[in-house]
């Protein structure tokens, strides 16, 4: 018996026993850390890192690293659409409707010296330049579904801060209900603003809850480089939660108003684009279903198409910023 125990011992060795200490203490360490909440969100932000060195071609622009986020919902398992694909289908009518024309002609946007105005229903209004922006809050990467209202969509891996790191420092004033964010319009650099699909400048907006919403992101970089031009550099709004467009690039000036202010997409065509402009695959566009997407990169014209989620997969985070409303009406 004494001879039996003795060998099924040896058969099965501790870890610690066959590991070499500092091993050991790292898997064991990884292993309870495996159990917070954390570990989830991390694990996805490892996957999808290593998934760079197949999408990514480093060292194209500077550098701006971000820490994992922490904010719940910041980061998705799914894979990455590539560097590419994000850097060359563009929405940016200022530089043309063409999904190409951004990317083509968006190399010449002039975006250093740069400035954004705070301005309206805030105790701290005033001039804020780029590289004060830059620094304002720790840099965190956030990666986000962008789900486009025409039917396709992207997953990004930003680098930015929560908006609400800048709407907590100039201090709204208690008759502060929304914000609008507008974004360049110069005719000398921009092509696009001699068309009059849209118009300029082009303005969206949030009511107050959703633009301090975590969630809400202030983005200055993707795959750990500063923006590229045509992605809207050098800061943009990311909301993740909503159709693309509420997501406004190379912002100028943020005020905050007392009124829903009147929003590029929603002047234009009312009954199409509304102000809330959640993803809600209940709501069709008048034109066309919303539904389903298709994922830049990864699905084909053949391809099942895939099921788009409400609020784009962030009702977890967002959902009750919208209890009680009617969703149909508040398109
Ligand atoms: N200033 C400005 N911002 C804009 C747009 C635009 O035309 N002009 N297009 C929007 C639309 S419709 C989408 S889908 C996203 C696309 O962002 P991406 O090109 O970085 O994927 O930007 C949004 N922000
Ligand atoms: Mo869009």
């Amino acid at each position: 018996m004494r001879y039996l125990r003795h060998a099924r011992t040896y058969d099965h060795p501790v870890a610690s026993e066959i590991t070499p200490r500092a091993v050991y203490a790292a898997r064991r360490d990884w292993l309870r850390w495996m159990a917070t909440g954390a570990a989830g969100a991390t694990l996805a932000a490892w996957a999808n890192r290593q998934a760079w060195a197949q999408t990514r071609a480093p060292g194209r622009l500077a550098a701006l690293p971000g820490a994992a986020s922490k904010v719940a919902g910041a980061v998705t398992m799914e894979k990455l659409t590539a560097y590419d694909d994000v850097t060359s289908y563009n929405n940016f009518y200022e530089f043309g409707t063409d999904k190409a024309d951004p990317a083509r002609r968006a190399g010449r946007l002039k975006t250093r010296p740069w400035t954004v105005v705070v301005e309206g229903e805030v105790r701290k209004p005033g001039t804020y330049d780029i590289e004060t922006l830059l620094k304002l809050a720790p840099m965190e990467e956030r990666i986000y579904r962008l789900r486009c209202v025409e039917g396709w969509s992207m997953v990004i891996p930003w680098v930015g801060y929560s908006l609400n790191e800048l709407i907590r420092r100039v201090e709204p004033t208690g008759n502060a209900k929304y914000v609008a964010f507008h974004t360049l319009a110069d005719k000398t650099q921009m092509p696009g603003l001699n068309s009059r699909v849209l118009l300029w400048p082009y303005v969206e907006g949030l009511r107050l809850d959703e633009a301090m919403h975590p969630l809400t992101l202030l983005a200055f970089g993707l795959y750990g480089e500063v923006l590229p031009n045509q992605n809207g550099a050098p800061l943009r709004l990311v909301v993740p939660w909503k159709y693309g467009f509420k997501s406004g690039k190379s912002l100028v000036k943020i005020r905050f108003t007392e009124k829903q202010p009147q929003t590029a997409w929603n002047v234009a065509a009312p009954h199409e684009y509304g102000f809330y402009a959640n993803v809600n695959p209940t709501v069709d566009h008048p034109r066309w279903s919303q539904a389903t997407e298709r994922r830049i990169g990864e699905d084909g014209l053949f391809t099942r198409k895939r099921p788009t989620l409400m609020f784009n997969g962030y009702e977890a985070q967002v959902g009750q910023l919208y209890a009680g409303m009617d969703l149909k009406k508040y398109y």
